[in-house]
């Protein structure tokens, strides 16, 4: 969640847009983006899902360099209506559920430092574009996105922003989704760190559970380490048809009587498609 005293930085408009400053990126930053796409490009085919692969054509992201938002949007657009457009950083919730309600995605118009290629707290311009862009060109998720933004809105007024905030969390960051026999990734925050796009299929440590709303929406999450739970979507046709088919209001009110669930619990009604092991988690604590 976004920290409610973030400060609008000097130079955002009201709704805490930036100019992104493509012309002033360095040889040094273009290169760091090139390094990390080459990267995830080559390690994500046959384990992402494949909307994702087909997106980055779509969009033409394989063009060396830090992409033009205006060049990237013109292409969206016609995919899906969506846009792209730069802010600082971290923008409060409800800016950022405004922007989504209208098909345009925030991105951080910085890069991070050659030394920080393998994990930073703040979403870059290599998380935001090559992570949570190319889904956008997809329609039914880029439905899904405008629906948690206009949904967003909605939870401000119910005061249930935690609620949907851990529903994006495991879908938009860290979901999984079953293509044929096969889990394949899709969160922005598992594509774009390729020590987690190993993490969250291959390793026995962390449960990869069947999604729920519910259950979702009750579950606790770490922001600064692996996931100790992934929760797999049936398809993105679903998680749409879900969210647009809930009243959330009436789920919100259910819930607030149950208890939150840790990261790593399994309960009794989990579908499981793997009883993690809990090793990396507990190796971290045991320091
Ligand atoms: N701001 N720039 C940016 N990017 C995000 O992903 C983001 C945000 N602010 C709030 C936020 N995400 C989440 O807390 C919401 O899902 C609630
Ligand atoms: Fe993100």
């Amino acid at each position: 969640m976004a920290d409610a005293t973030l400060i609008r930085p000097e130079g955002a408009a009201e709704d805490w847009t930036i100019a992104q400053g493509w012309a002033s990126y360095t040889p040094e930053e273009h290169a760091t983006w090139d390094t990390l796409f080459a990267r995830q490009a080559g390690m994500l085919s046959g384990r992402v899902a494949p909307e994702f692969i087909d997106a980055l054509d779509v969009l033409r992201l394989s063009k060396p360099g830090i992409p033009d938002f205006e060049e990237l949007s013109e292409r969206l657009m016609k995919a899906t209506g969506w846009q792209v457009v730069a802010v600082p950083g971290l923008v409060p919730d409800e800016v950022f559920f405004d922007h989504l309600a209208n098909r345009r995605f925030v991105s951080g118009n910085f890069i991070r430092q050659p030394d920080q290629l393998d994990y930073l707290q703040e979403p870059d311009v290599f998380h935001d574009v090559f992570g949570h862009v190319p889904l956008l060109a997809n329609p039914v998720f880029a439905d899904y996105m405008q629906a948690y933004g206009q949904g967003g809105q909605r939870a401000a007024q119910l005061g249930a922003i935690e609620r949907l905030a851990r529903l994006y969390w495991y879908t938009v960051e860290f979901g999984l989704v079953r293509t044929g026999d096969d889990l394949r990734l899709f969160g922005a925050g598992i594509v774009s760190s390729r020590t987690e796009s190993i993490f969250a299929l291959d390793d026995p440590s962390p449960n990869r559970l069947a999604f729920d709303l519910r259950r979702v929406m009750r579950t606790e999450f770490k922001i600064d380490d692996f996931q100790q739970s992934y929760f797999v979507i049936e398809s993105f046709e679903d998680l749409l048809d879900q969210t647009l088919n809930t009243d959330f209001a009436p789920l919100y009110e259910a819930i607030a009587g149950e208890v939150d669930i840790a990261a790593d619990a399994i309960l009794p009604l989990d579908r499981i498609y793997h009883h993690g092991t809990q090793a990396y988690a507990h190796g971290r604590t045991q320091r």
